[in-house]
This record gives structure tokens, sequence and C-alpha cells, in this order.
């Protein structure tokens, strides 16, 4: 079966502002909460820097799967002798033309990225957007209407400003919703012209804690109540972007890398459907308006008698049912294995022995690619947009900066490959394919710049010291020619 895919399939890549943007205290942008997060390691998880009342500082582990709870009365603060990538990033922000003129040179024809909510909304509660912010994703866009790409924009990738995690303990308090409708309107009435396709969240079945949803508690009921209040905000911003864009597309992104029984033990294969059911209490709700049937049995595991503990208002079932995602989109990076008796863990599971690894331990699994897209499809039966996959490797450039990356070339070939099959074999309505990250970037994980993902290389260390120079690697050829040739060249 041919590898060529449908004439209006999307091909590009995607980013996350403050992995990328930099310009931090530009522009008249505020904080957000992940300009206080450090940079980190495998070894050395990433922390947020506080300070207490009584001046002490203290330093918390940051990353969404271990995220410790912050202290109320802690203010974050920065410290001389940490770096924090989110600043510098790798500074699109002053290098915007160069990098989507390369990214048009490989002929993408969609590029999704996030708006930073404080370069808008600096404290997230002025009644007025900042122009200057405005400002920065006009000339973004029209840097990419120049190459006939179109924008998918992201409202809300796993931050806010800081003032609205300090003040209201972030998603966690309904204010919130209020707020972030507002964003997300001032964004549909200067941008609703130019862009069809809208994420309201990034990977919302993963956000957890400070850094990506503003509350101070990491897990239980607070992280629940937030979930909720998110699922409403989604809703309520699904339904005005209908009314003011018209043809206007939504959806959400949820981190879907799979887990497989880890044997064929009924246990095991129970015990894995269900975990999976905590990513599809977010994928079921908000693809279908409703709270699914296994909801309390859900919360029942993280402390919470059910959904009669969440906080919600009367409206909010219809809210839901009316502002339900016109498709599915998620990131795929590799898939685990669980069995009964595990510790109980969202977006969890173990190393799969068959897979081979990355050296983030990410195993690799193409198939598995294929197999979520049809769990997603069977399960919801909306359209769905591959918005994240990818390699992160550590790559060697020779003496003029160039990276012979076969090994990301082997990987997106097999992936890609295995999405081929699944919309062509299979009939998965796919929208489109961006894979993360066209051009190397800050990882979210552990804050370093070794880890890279890019058909283009930076010239900048994990402390951010290069020339920021950007040197396409041999796999930007080679996505050329698949694009080229609309997948058809993944057979050769
Ligand atoms: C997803 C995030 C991205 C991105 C990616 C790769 O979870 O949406 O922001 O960074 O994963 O992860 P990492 O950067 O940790 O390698």
């Amino acid at each position: 079966m041919t590898k060529e895919l449908p004439k209006d399939f999307l091909w590009g890549g995607a980013t996350a502002d403050f992995q990328y943007e930099g310009g931090y205290a530009e522009g008249g942008r505020d904080p957000s909460t992940h300009d206080y997060e450090t940079n980190g390691s495998p070894e050395h998880p990433r922390h947020h820097t506080m300070k207490m009342p009584n001046g002490d500082t203290i330093n918390l582990k940051s990353s969404f799967l271990d995220a410790e709870d912050v202290p109320e009365e802690a203010k974050p603060v920065w410290l001389k002798d940490q770096y924090y990538p989110s600043h510098q990033a790798v500074d699109f922000y002053h290098h915007y033309k160069e990098d989507i003129k390369l990214m048009a040179g490989m002929g993408f024809s969609v590029y999704r990225f996030s708006i930073a909510w404080s370069r808008i909304f600096p404290n997230g509660e002025e009644d007025e957007p900042n122009k200057e912010g405005l400002k920065f994703y006009d000339n973004v866009i029209s840097e990419l209407e120049k190459y006939h790409i179109q924008p998918l924009i992201t409202i809300c990738h796993d931050e806010m400003p800081v003032h609205l995690a300090l003040k209201y303990d972030g998603w966690s308090s309904r204010k919130v919703i209020e707020l972030y409708v507002k964003y997300a309107k001032s964004l549909f009435e200067h941008f609703g012209s130019k862009c069809k396709y809208w994420l309201t969240f990034n990977e919302i079945n993963a956000v957890r804690g400070f850094g990506p949803s503003g509350v101070h508690k990491a897990t239980g009921l607070r992280r629940y109540q937030a979930a909720h209040n998110m699922f409403v905000a989604s809703a309520e911003t699904v339904k005005l972007g209908h009314k003011l864009i018209p043809g206007s597309q939504f959806g959400t992104m949820y981190a879907l890398s799979t887990c497989y029984p880890a044997t064929c033990k009924p246990e095991d294969v129970f015990h894995n459907q269900q975990e999976l059911r905590e990513n599809w209490y977010f994928v079921d709700t908000m693809g279908r308006g409703y709270y699914p049937r296994y909801a309390d049995e859900i919360l029942q595991h993280h402390g919470i008698k059910g959904l009669s503990e969440i906080k919600m208002d009367p409206a909010d079932q219809q809210i839901l049912k009316d502002g339900q995602l016109d498709f599915i989109a998620f990131s795929y990076y590799r898939s685990n294995i669980s069995k009964a008796g595990d510790k109980w863990f969202n977006v969890g599971g173990s190393a799969n022995p068959y897979l081979e690894k990355t050296p983030w331990g990410w195993g690799l699994d193409p198939l598995g690619l294929r197999y979520t897209m049809n769990m997603i499809y069977d399960r919801i039966q909306k359209p769905i947009f591959i918005v994240e996959n990818g390699m992160g490797a550590i790559d060697k450039p020779d003496e003029n900066g160039f990276v012979e990356d076969d090994y990301r070339i082997d990987y997106l070939q097999k992936h890609l490959s295995a999405m081929a099959d699944a919309i062509n074999i299979d009939k998965v309505p796919c929208i489109g394919y961006t894979m993360w990250a066209p051009i190397d970037l800050v990882s979210l994980s552990t804050g370093e710049m070794k880890k890279r993902y890019g058909f283009i290389y930076i010239d900048m260390d994990d402390l951010g010291h290069g020339s920021l120079k950007r040197i396409p690697k041999k796999s930007y050829a080679w996505m050329k020619h698949i694009i080229e040739t609309n997948g058809k060249a993944l057979d050769d």
C-alpha cells in the first residue's frame, strides 16, 4: 500500500514559546510560571526556585512527572548561581524570520506554535491586551503567510502568567476560566481571520503542579479541580471561537504515548485498561462533552470520593456539551508497559523490553503510533491531528556544524510510514503532522539543550552559550523530499 497521503494533508513542525522564544522580559512580557525553572538533566531534576517569608530559598522539583508541592507562602525568585533556560531559550524572538524561512525551505504547510499568555496579558488581569505582544505574533503570522504556511496556535502550552499562579492558585480557581476566555477572545479578534486551527491546551492530561498549571499542589483534589476548570474553559473557548471565526476548528492536545499490558495475564491486561483511563478521562470528557461513567473510579485512585467532590456550576454540563472538540490532537513519542500491582500513575508505565531506547530511555515504537491513532479514532470518531512526534538525541556536529543524523531519519521514516498505514489502510482521518521540534530547542523535562529533536541544529549548549547559528542537518533535506512527494518517498 502506498505511503502517499491525501492531497490536503498538512506537514509541519511544532514548538512551545518558553522552550523556543526567549525574549522573556521584552515587549512588555511579564514572567510566566516556567521562567523560574532551572535547567537540569536526567540525573539532576529541574527545580523551581522560591523564597520563603523568612528569607530562606528553597528548590522544588518542577518536572511534571514528579513535581513537588509549592508552599502557599513561597514566592518565586531568580538566583544568581542558576541558569533559567526559558529566558533566552533559542531566541526565536529575534530569529523568527530566519527560522520561518528555514521551515518554508522544507515545504511546511503548517507551523504549530504557542502564544505566551504573559506576552498578551502580562499579569493575566489587565483589561486590554498588550499591543507589543500582539505585534510580535502579527509579525510571525505575516512571515508564515509569505510562505503559505498556516498557523496552528496553541493558546496555552503548560504555563500561565506567574501572577495568576500566586494570586489564584492557578487553574484550581474558577476565576482563571474567565481570564483565560478573555485572553482567548483577544486572540480570536486579532488573529482569527488568519488562523483556522486552534488548540486550547497542551497535554492537558499530563499538566499538574506549579509550572504547567499554576497550582501549588500537584496531586489530589486540587489537580482534578483544576482539570475540571480547564475543561470548562476549553469548552467556553471552543463555543466562542466557533462564533467569532467561521470555519474554525478546535482541538486540545493530549499526551498519548501508549502503554501496553506487560503480559497477557488477565490481571495485567485489566490493570492496563484501567490505567489507560487516566488519559481517556480527559479525552472522553472533552471529545464527547460529558464525564465518562468511570470518572468516580479514576478519582478514587487519587483520594477523591468522586465527581461529587469537584466544585461545578450548574451550567457546566451544558457548556461541556456545547463546547466539544472538533478534532483530537496528541503527542506520541514512545510506548511503555504496565502490570497488576504497579504503582498507580498517570501517563506512566515501565520500559518495554522489546524496544530499543533513546539515551533518555524513551522506547522506540513506530507501530505504537499506528496503534494509538486507531485507538483514538475508534473511541471518539473525530479527525485526529498528530501535533508532536520526534526523537530527542545527542547530535555531534562536524567542524562545519553539520550533523549526520541518520538515527533521526530512521525514526521519522518508521513513524511516518506507520502513520501513513493508519491513514491509508486503517482509514483513520488525520489532518496533519507537526514534528517536535523542527529546530533544536530547550527540553521540557530536563531543561537541556543537548536533547535535540530538530532538522536544524542550533549552536548553543546546556547553559545558553553559543552563537545561536542555525545549521540544517542531514534530516532537513530528507524531510524536504518526503514533504515534496507527500509521503510517497517513504517507500523508497
Ligand atoms: C511534550 C511537550 C513539549 C516537548 C515534548 C518533548 O511533553 O508538549 O513541550 O518538550 O514533550 O519532551 P522533552 O522536551 O522533555 O524531551
